[in-house]
């Protein structure tokens, strides 16, 4: 856990922009004394952080090791609740399994469990999720709505729209949406979303939204060379996991107090438009059987209507498309 003064220092960096930081400035601000400001600056550099120090300027941040620390995702942060309590992983089996136990631990709404690497990622319907590491987003992220547990999976199509946006923003690519929870780019799967209810019958206790981002990849493992696709492969070049995952959290804190107050019809608009499948003519493979029709859209509970070739309109809850 990082400590408050820690904190206080990377928020002041955050409101410095590019200028620098006198020492004497921080330590008043963070009313300690100059040694430990050092001391931190000096645990910094220990992460990978690279500081200038000037004479009778002070300090300033030139370059960041890009890992999902605390330390890092503090620095810049724009949130004021989402992505404000990291917990980090260096490696793990699935950072699911441990915002469960955070949230039963009673964790702030807003944690944020981040994975350097996934040993056992998992999908839905426990596939399998390959999260190698340093090259991806790996993370879970606790929320406690006060809605009842069956508007649960608008939320999945939230966080959808959330990470589309922040692509948008930090790469300039234009991803995709394939109900329910896949974001392609060029037609080949850049993103997972898994959430996971802790909830009684009329009541939700925490909504744990798992999201998989293919950042820097350079290459796939046999079984979905021909179906993955990363950033790194779209661009032509690497991008900041760290820019990435901060913009995410501020889109989706965006849409979330949306949501909250307006309820998920703004929502729902924003997803169609990004939305892949819609209008389209597809296939839906579900437990139990296969429907092939036109999608006409989402209704307000998140659920894909697709019309077959008899006029017969299906609602499809949870399904595998193919288009
Ligand atoms: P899904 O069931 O829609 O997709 C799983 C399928 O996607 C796999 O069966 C495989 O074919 C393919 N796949 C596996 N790994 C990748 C990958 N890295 N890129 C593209 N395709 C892949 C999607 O489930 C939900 C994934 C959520 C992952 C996050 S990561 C953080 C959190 N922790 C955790 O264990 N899961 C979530």
């Amino acid at each position: 856990m990082q400590s408050e003064l820690r904190k206080k220092l990377l928020d002041a960096f955050t409101n410095a922009g590019d200028s620098y930081l006198s020492g004497q400035a921080v330590a008043e601000l963070l009313g300690c004394s100059r040694t430990a400001v050092w001391k931190h600056i000096e645990e910094l550099r220990k992460e990978g952080f690279q500081l200038e120090a000037v004479r009778r300027k002070g300090y300033r941040i030139l370059h960041t090791p890009d890992r999902m620390t605390e330390d890092e995702i503090r620095l810049g942060l724009k949130t004021s609740f989402i992505g404000r309590n990291i917990d980090y992983q260096e490696s793990t089996g699935s950072t699911q399994k441990i915002a469960h136990q955070l949230s039963n631990d009673d964790a702030p709404e807003g944690t944020v469990v981040v994975a350097e690497e996934q040993v056992s990622g998992r999908g839905r319907m426990d596939r399998k999720w390959h999260s190698p590491k340093y090259t991806g987003i790996w993370m879970s992220i606790i929320l406690r709505p006060n809605i009842l547990p069956a508007r649960a999976p608008q939320l999945t199509l939230l966080a959808a729209v959330a990470v589309v946006q922040a692509m948008e923003e930090v790469t300039g690519l234009v991803p995709e949406i394939k109900w329910p929870n896949d974001i392609l780019i060029n037609g080949r799967k850049v993103t997972g979303i898994l959430t996971e209810l802790q909830a009684e019958a009329d009541r939700i206790n925490s909504v744990i939204i798992g999201i998989g981002i293919n950042v820097n990849q350079e290459s796939f493992p046999e079984e979905i060379e021909q179906t993955a696709t990363s950033l790194l492969i779209e661009k032509g070049e690497a991008v900041s996991r760290t820019e990435l995952i901060k913009s995410v959290f501020a889109h989706l804190e965006k849409l979330y107090s949306i949501y909250l107050e307006n309820g998920f019809l703004p929502i729902k608009l924003l997803w169609e438009s990004y939305a892949v499948s819609i209008g389209k003519t597809l296939k839906a493979r579900t437990l139990t059987s296969v429907i092939e029709g036109r999608a006409l859209g989402i209704t307000d509970d998140g659920v894909l209507k697709i019309e077959d070739k008899d006029g017969v309109i299906h609602q499809v809850y949870s399904a595998d498309i193919e288009l």
